[in-house]
């Protein structure tokens, strides 16, 4: 088995910088190694070519989070073309992030090359947020808050047609786990849509286990393989303090696990995203030591 880590140093998509050094903090806490480890051949394409906000000018120093978004699409582009060249060549990319705002790319390169097979793709969402903006919608302009959205196929045409895959992905095939801060748009576009949105309060009262198996049943049934796109932030800032948006209140650092090995045990998983590190809000480099735990019990590092 064969995974390829791509790195995105990208922050274009948020207003508090500094997550452009996930990719860095992930790999300096051993990534590679640990994959290896677990018996995979590991490659590390480096990273995508990302702008410095600071060289965009006026769009950079002056400009608000939308004025990123044709940056952030070509970017998008050409992650995209090396997740689906990844899984055409029988590996699972692994996409170091970054801001979130790098799903709209990541994972519709994984439904372009399914959808080249005739397959659908099931996408499982870990995050505190939604990220269910569109351009119209957003208070913020922030396009981390946007992936989703346009995976489904709503908002800006540069981001939503970025797979050859149309919508990159359904709103039946997919699950939000860990929500627990919405904005009024994006909980009106889960209704209206149908999503499957598995809040922490559904963590609280029906445990982990039952709420990912349900997560994992949406995001196989009729699918050819599983994406799942975790957002750092997903868990609690008292594990995970190193992270672009903290929210208090998330999931413990047994239910993350738990829910990276059921993901493992899937056998389905196709590509990962692990986004929206920060190391200047951690402490030493423990939260990107703590992904890299998590990355790989979702390879399969089992216990016993
Ligand atoms: C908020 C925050 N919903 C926004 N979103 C974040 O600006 O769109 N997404 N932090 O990760
Ligand atoms: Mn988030
Ligand atoms: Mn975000
Ligand atoms: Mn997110």
């Amino acid at each position: 088995d064969a995974v390829r880590i791509i790195g995105v140093p990208m922050d274009l998509g948020a207003s508090r910088r500094g997550v452009d050094m996930g990719p860095s903090a992930l790999r300096l806490a051993g990534l590679a190694d640990r994959l290896a480890q677990l018996g995979y051949t590991v490659e590390d394409c480096g990273n995508v070519r990302v702008p410095d906000r600071t060289t965009l000018g006026p769009a950079g120093e002056g400009g608000t989070g939308r004025d990123f978004l044709p940056s952030i699409a070509l970017v998008c582009e050409e992650l995209a073309a090396l997740t689906a060249t990844t899984v055409r060549l029988g590996a699972v990319p692994l996409v170091l992030g970054g801001d979130h705002s790098l799903g709209a790319g990541s994972v519709a390169g994984v439904a372009t090359a399914l959808g080249e097979r005739g397959q659908r793709l099931g996408l499982i969402w870990l995050d505190a947020h939604g990220d269910l903006h569109t351009p119209e919608t957003s208070h913020s302009g922030n396009v981390h808050g946007m992936p989703v959205a346009h995976l489904l196929g709503s908002g800006d045409p540069r981001l939503s047609h970025v797979s050859s895959v149309y919508p990159a992905v359904r709103a039946e095939n997919l699950a939000f786990v860990g929500l627990r801060d919405l904005d009024p748009p994006e909980k009106a576009f889960i209704r209206q849509a149908g999503i499957a949105a598995f809040t922490m309060r559904d963590i609280d009262e029906r445990g982990l286990r039952a709420v990912m198996s349900d997560a994992i049943e949406i995001a196989s049934r009729g699918t050819g393989g599983i994406h799942v796109s975790c957002d750092a932030d997903w868990v609690d800032p008292a594990e995970a303090p190193g992270v672009g948006t903290p929210v208090r209140g998330g999931a413990t650092m047994r239910e993350a696990h738990l829910a990276m090995e059921m993901i493992s045990d899937t056998g389905a998983l196709v590509g990962m995203d692990l986004v929206e590190i920060n190391p200047i809000l951690d402490r030493h480099n423990h939260t990107a030591e703590l992904a890299v735990d998590l990355l790989a019990s979702a390879f399969g590092r089992g216990i016993l």
